[in-house]
């Protein structure tokens, strides 16, 4: 089953977050057996040709799902033709908005994906197999990330073809004037609407987090589409560790 049937399917994905520009890390990372991983193009300084080569080095292990830099047709299209298999658009405030990004994301006449030979394509070679399943089989996930996408998710929800809410806990905490207070009783509320409308709704929900203990509640509470730590997390602690085991 491929990334898309299994979130489909309800199983549980547990990813990681990408942002070191370097195939070799996304190669290290692919082979601990992540089912997917969070590519993340918002704050990090990868470009296309990076992204290219870090799917490359994954393939066949683990899901590459990219995180846009700017939800724009444009760069949309571009990360699917090097291959992603689904993209993650940050802030995403309403209905109009996700129905927008999914359109950017299908081929017609479900939408309006350009057509190109690339490698997602097999550069030609599979093309019209590709063109058949791409609609079904890329994932299209938005974040819920802002206290307006919290006012407006029960039509966010709605909307055909969003495969999941994914909650940016940090740029919803910062809207809500509580900075990376992630489990402020009133953050947590609004991710408790975020959760019953997308429940209600049957998206499938992820919630991103630094560590192992702060996304298990929300594994618990039914979210499939987990991406815990951050690469370059797992160099730093590692260097400080044994730093520290050595230092007198
Ligand atoms: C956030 O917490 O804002 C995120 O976007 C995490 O993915
Ligand atoms: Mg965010």
């Amino acid at each position: 089953m491929n990334f898309s049937e299994r979130l489909r399917s309800n199983d549980l994905l547990l990813g990681t977050m990408l942002t070191v520009p370097a195939p070799e890390i996304a190669e290290m990372v692919a082979k601990c057996g992540f089912d997917w991983l969070f590519m993340d193009g918002e704050h990090s300084p990868l470009s296309t040709l990076e992204w290219q080569r870090m799917l490359q080095a994954v393939a066949g292990r683990s899901a590459g799902i990219i995180r846009v830099a700017a939800n724009t047709e444009q760069d949309i299209k571009k990360l699917l033709d090097i291959g992603a298999d689904g993209i993650i658009a940050p802030q995403v405030n309403s209905a109009d908005e996700a129905r927008r990004i999914v359109e950017w994301c299908k081929y017609p006449p479900r939408g309006v994906r350009g057509v190109g030979l690339a490698r997602a394509q097999g550069y030609g070679l599979d093309f019209a197999s590709y063109v058949e399943s791409a609609n079904d089989d890329i994932a299209v996930i938005i974040q819920a990330e802002h206290i307006d996408a919290v006012d407006n998710i029960e039509e966010i929800a709605k909307v055909a073809g969003i495969d999941a809410v994914f909650i940016g806990p940090y740029d919803l905490s910062a809207s809500m004037n509580k900075m990376g207070e992630v489990d402020d009783p009133e953050v947590v509320a609004a991710i408790d609407k975020v959760t019953r409308a997308c429940q209600q709704n049957n998206v499938a929900l992820g919630y991103f987090g630094v560590t192992a203990e702060s996304v298990q509640p929300y594994i618990d509470q039914g979210y499939k589409l987990i991406c815990a730590g951050v690469d370059a997390g797992f160099v730093t602690q590692g260097a400080q560790e044994i730093l520290q085991q050595l230092t007198p």
